[in-house]
């Protein structure tokens, strides 16, 4: 397969500088947090395409049963020209548009974004095999910083699935949509999708699942700092949890020390007390007016939203 162009808007310098950063203010707040966008190395990348294969992890089918059900009247409704998607990650799902695409509108180039250089070869080579004609362009970047570096000129359809919009804190995901409809020019669209708020005894085991893969996925973002930054994290020390909070309606990853830590990153020391946890990832769960009232307020106008049969997870499509 031939090598697809990669835009690198995020230089190699660039994203370790964003790493030392978050290292050191995360490591030294109280309580510690990381956020999530370090677990994506190429090892990273490859546990979270096994977790979308787990039987506890009902987002990725379940949104995947959604797009199946929708994608030829997304592809008629927006009349796309260029797609592009954040967090594109393999965008294994994103191909049921791209095939919807195929069969009506005349879409030109899809653009995917991610952080992870490794998916991104990935994706990129496998969607421009598979679609012969359709130009692939990928953008290593950061969709909370590189709005203002995608493509403009003719309809655009941004996806941001996965539900990887509630990875984002609130304050941070009304900042994301603000700049996002910035980016945007009237009558460009949005499809993004959130995984909706239900029993906790569903949530919860889709985020500890039976074999140890989201734990591996979770201790994977110490080995990511002991290689970039010479730390000396023991992943060993280090417990995988996954909380639900009811009141904040998201489930949080955390990485809690079974016995007092001490870890040298940076010019830090950093200590853990037996049982202090490490805040990893958040995980919102949104319920159907919630998200469409964030989207409004963002000033897009939400013209549908489906879920799969069960209810599960939810798709928002938005025109800006
Ligand atoms: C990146 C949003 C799809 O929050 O469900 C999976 C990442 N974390 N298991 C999510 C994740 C733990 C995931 N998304």
């Amino acid at each position: 397969m031939s090598a697809e162009p990669l835009e690198i808007h995020l230089e190699e310098q660039d994203l370790d500088r964003g790493l030392r950063e978050d290292v050191r203010v995360g490591l030294a707040a109280t309580p510690k947090w990381l956020p999530p966008k370090w677990f994506y190395d190429a090892r990273g990348s490859e546990l979270f395409e096994e977790i979308t294969r787990l039987p506890e992890y009902y987002p990725t089918r379940a949104e995947r049963a959604v797009l199946a059900a929708h994608a030829d009247e997304i592809a008629a409704l927006t009349g796309a020209k260029t797609l592009i998607e954040l967090g594109s990650g393999s965008s294994e799902k994103t191909r049921l548009l791209l095939d919807a695409f195929t069969r009506h509108g005349d879409l030109g180039s899809f653009v995917p974004l991610d952080v992870s250089v490794s998916a991104l070869r990935g994706s990129t080579a496998e969607i421009a095999a598979a679609y012969p004609g359709l130009r692939v362009r990928g953008i290593v970047g950061d969709f909370t910083r590189h709005l203002d570096r995608l493509p403009t000129g003719g309809r655009r359809l941004v996806l941001f699935l996965g539900g990887t919009i509630g990875n984002l804190l609130p304050v941070e995901r009304a900042e994301f949509l603000t700049a996002m409809r910035a980016a945007l020019e009237a009558g460009d669209w949005l499809l993004v999708g959130t995984d909706l708020v239900k029993d906790p005894a569903v949530l919860v085991p889709a985020y500890d699942d039976a074999a140890g893969v989201t734990a591996e996925f979770n201790r994977n973002v110490l080995r990511v700092i002991n290689r970039e930054l010479g730390a000396d994290f023991d992943p060993a020390a280090f417990r995988h949890v996954a909380v639900w909070d009811p009141e904040h309606e998201w489930i949080e990853m955390r990485l809690r020390a079974e016995r007092p830590v001490r870890v040298r990153v940076l010019n830090l020391d950093v200590r853990f007390a037996a049982g202090e946890d490490l805040r990893t990832e958040v995980s919102a769960k949104f319920r159907p007016e919630g998200i469409g009232r964030e989207l409004a307020a963002a000033g897009f106008a939400r013209q549908a939203f489906w879920t799969d049969p069960d209810g599960l997870f939810g798709v928002s499509l938005a025109r800006a």
